[in-house]
């Protein structure tokens, strides 16, 4: 197979003058240490269920009871609830992870063609949580207090931890515009297509909010090297989405938990069981820093890693739907525009086979 490939590359090239393959290329950029990405989030989540003192008859004698109502009643009675999970709070994070972008001089275009970002980058998101309870009216025993109900109480509530918080390539186009600055760097202006997956630890209770899919902004300054072998990006991405996550989630049961009295070094002792309905997020993130790295070889046309016979009939499939229209064509990643002077044509085809010939180290 290879010394076919190089037989046919060969028997084109003899005809073909010297190039330098330029520009079109793809670049692969790694986030470098001190990005930053400040966010604001939020979580939403209703829940119904009971509370009930945390009396036991033979393990917690003294413990608290709970009986519905203003009178009467005996024993340690469960009270319905509903009970609503606030979180919010701004943090910052220093996020990792890699993207490879193909800059395209000529048609004055960039694309996408992956991305990876770690936007946590170890760090754990805490956020303080607000609970809201509101009951019918109950008393409790050991203490003896008295809950009116209809008033929401807004209690403290301890906080949530988001774990991970990745974004990938989304489906959909993801690239922009790339404009010459004059002095050999460029400014990028488009739009990312994330996947962005979500997880937290909510009341001792993983919550996966799986992916949700979110239009990034996405822009900076891309300046390569004077022979185009590297390149560095200043970059910034802007991440919003509200999305909500349908229940049911498995229930959150028998959560200790006291409740404020008059007294506040005697609170009453209860145990919390919560059904969730459904969690709101909101995220709103900025991410920036420089990210870095080194052109890719033109001759892994599909970009898949290796250079082999499928990125020849790749170009071969890619030029001849395109040879003599305007970049990036046919898509913006796999643009047969391989001089990335905005026109596919006769030129292209021998700066690929140049790139083919040379192969990939
Ligand atoms: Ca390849
Ligand atoms: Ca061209």
């Amino acid at each position: 197979m290879i010394r076919t490939r190089s037989a046919l590359a060969s028997a084109f090239l003899a005809a073909a003058p010297a190039f330098t393959v330029c520009a079109s290329d793809p670049y692969l950029l790694t986030i470098q240490p001190g990005a930053s990405m400040s966010t604001s989030n939020s979580i939403f989540a209703p829940s119904s269920g009971t509370l009930i003192g945390n009396y036991d008859a033979t393990s917690n004698p003294a413990g608290t009871r709970t009986l519905p109502g203003l009178f009467g009643g005996s024993g340690n009675n469960a009270i319905p609830l509903s009970l609503d999970v606030e979180v919010g709070g701004d943090n910052e994070t220093s996020p990792a992870g890699s993207m490879t972008i193909v800059t395209n001089v000529g048609a004055g275009t960039f694309a996408i063609a992956s991305l990876g970002l770690d936007l946590l980058n170890e760090t754990v998101i805490e956020l303080p949580i607000t609970a809201t309870i509101q009951y019918s009216t109950f008393r409790t025993v050991s203490p003896s207090f008295l809950y009116l109900g209809g008033v929401p109480l807004a209690i403290p509530f301890g906080s949530a931890r988001v774990t991970v918080l990745d974004a990938t390539l989304g489906a959909g186009v993801s690239g922009g515009t790339m404009t010459p600055n004059g002095d050999g760097s460029y400014t990028l202006n488009g739009v990312a297509a994330l996947d962005v997956a979500f997880q937290a630890v909510l009341l001792d209770q993983p919550v996966d909010g799986g992916t949700v899919p979110v239009i990034a902004p996405i822009g900076g300054t891309f300046t390569p090297s004077i022979d185009g072998s590297t390149a560095t990006l200043s970059i910034s991405i802007g991440i919003s989405n509200a999305s909500e996550v349908p229940g049911p989630f498995p229930a959150v049961e028998n959560v200790p938990f006291d409740l404020p009295t008059l007294d506040s070094n005697a609170p009453a002792h209860v145990l919390l069981t919560l059904n969730f309905e459904r969690i709101d997020l909101t995220l709103e993130g900025a991410v920036a820093g420089i990210a870095a790295g080194s052109r890719l070889c033109r001759a892994d046309f599909n970009l898949d890693g290796v250079a082999d016979i499928l990125d020849f009939l790749d170009f071969l499939a890619g030029f001849g739907d395109c040879q003599g229209l305007p970049s990036p064509c046919p898509d913006q990643i796999l643009d047969a525009d391989v001089n990335s002077d905005g026109l596919v044509d006769i030129l292209d085809f021998l700066d690929f086979l140049q790139a083919f010939s040379d192969g990939c180290e």
